[in-house]
């Protein structure tokens, strides 16, 4: 399997994190997003959306990286990350989506694409307005992660899943962004116990004011 991936990015945080947690044998390539390798034939053939990260897996291909989550999490049916019960594993698609559609797209990285992938792209200035929008919605986005974190170890209860991957990525890109995660104190509690997972340390990129969230 391959994986390509710009790290610190979150997106590609998630998707290396888990593969280290599995123990999966995986190379990554390192898709330069500042030089533009996400418009080269070869990756545009792979993904059309010019996005990382993607998958490769003899010969299927794979982008979105929640989906990623859901294949490797495949690998390793045992771990219980991407449970088989209909009620355990539309918990964890509830969160998936939840990530996708508002922690990302709505909020955290909102931030983060004004702030720092819009310097990666060379996009131009920042528009304070979105900044503004991402803020606010961070405040409720992580008022609704804190209240549903109180009373469990984990997101969806006492087993580690890959929603804990999904959502826990982008708190280094929060923290980074000065989005103020220490005013929540379920999730810093929950955070502690990603950060104590062996496979999640191996894959922090030391990278202060770089690319956190692009
Ligand atoms: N929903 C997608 C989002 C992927 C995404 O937005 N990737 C960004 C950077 S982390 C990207 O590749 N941007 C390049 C561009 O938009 O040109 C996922 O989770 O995989």
């Amino acid at each position: 399997m391959e994986l390509y991936v710009l790290p610190p990015s979150p997106r590609a945080f998630k998707v290396i994190a888990l593969k280290n947690h599995l123990g999966l044998d995986c190379e990554t390539r390192i898709v330069d997003l500042s030089k533009g390798d996400q418009l080269a034939p070869s990756y545009v053939a792979m993904n059309p959306n010019r996005k990382m990260p993607v998958l490769e897996d003899d010969g299927f291909v794979l982008w979105e990286s929640n989906a990623i989550l859901c294949y490797l999490a495949s690998k390793r049916p045992r771990s219980g990350l991407w449970p088989s019960d209909p009620r355990g594993q539309a918990d964890v698609l509830r969160w998936l989506a939840w990530e996708s559609a508002h922690w990302d797209a709505e909020s955290c990285g909102m931030v983060g694409y004004e702030r720092v992938s819009r310097g990666v792209l060379g996009l131009g200035p920042a528009e304070p307005a979105f900044i503004a929008r991402g803020e606010s919605n961070f405040a409720r986005f992580a008022a609704v992660l804190d209240q549903m974190l109180s009373g469990r170890r984990w997101l969806t209860g006492d087993a580690l899943t890959i929603a804990d991957f999904a959502v826990g990525a982008w708190i280094p890109s929060a923290q980074n962004l000065a989005l103020p995660v220490q005013n929540y104190p379920e999730i810093t509690r929950w955070y502690a116990g990603l950060e104590s997972l062996p496979g999640w340390r191996a894959s922090m990129v030391p990278a202060p004011g770089a690319r956190e969230s692009g």
